[in-house]
């Protein structure tokens, strides 16, 4: 039987948006915020899978290959702190309804999967700090970054030498944006 692996699917960044999130993360939060995600693993969360066998995994990717979505453009003009899971996050005002849309399905597919999903709200963000554990001040992100997503992405996640890191296994592409 194969390996299990810890997986789940997500929106990647252009890299020249999560550099400048890096360069504002420095400039706003001192190193005793929190711990700061490395800039290559800056991602947005669609749905968590948890540990897989290399069967479901091969089910899980069928299914999402048949998700028909739109694209859609994210905009980060949000950021908060979550002092119950010590997060430090930037978000969307309001996000687009392909991107809830993305998520429901995702989330769906991986429950009847039985892939334990959270009964909690899907809340759209990307971590910038864990073990956020005391109040920080939030400033607003300094200017807006958004960006076309017309994909979404499978990411199996290693802890390895005391770092995590998360590697992409398979994308899917999203409709053009009419
Ligand atoms: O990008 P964020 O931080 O929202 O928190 C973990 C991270 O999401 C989340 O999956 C992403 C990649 O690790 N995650 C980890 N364990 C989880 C769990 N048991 C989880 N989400 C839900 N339930």
């Amino acid at each position: 039987m194969s390996e299990s692996k810890r997986l789940f699917f997500a929106i990647a960044l252009p890299e020249e948006i999560r550099a400048q999130i890096v360069y504002w993360r420095a400039q706003h939060f001192s190193a005793d915020a929190g711990r700061p995600l490395a800039a290559a693993n800056l991602h947005l969360t669609l749905a968590f899978l948890g540990n897989v066998s290399g069967k479901k995994q091969r089910a899980l990717e069928q299914l999402a290959g048949r998700i028909r979505q739109p694209g859609f453009t994210l905009t980060l003009d949000d950021a908060g702190q979550w002092l119950r899971s010590r997060v430090v996050w930037l978000g969307s005002r309001q996000p687009p309804r392909g991107l809830l849309q993305l998520a429901d399905m995702l989330r769906a597919q991986a429950s009847r999967s039985g892939c334990y999903q959270s009964p909690q709200p899907f809340h759209p963000h990307i971590t910038l700090l864990r073990d956020a554990s005391h109040a920080v001040n939030i400033p607003p992100p300094g200017f807006r970054w958004s960006f076309p997503v017309q994909e979404f992405v499978l990411y199996e996640s290693q802890f390895l030498n005391g770092r995590t890191r998360y590697t992409p296994l398979n994308r899917w592409p999203l409709k053009t944006e009419q």
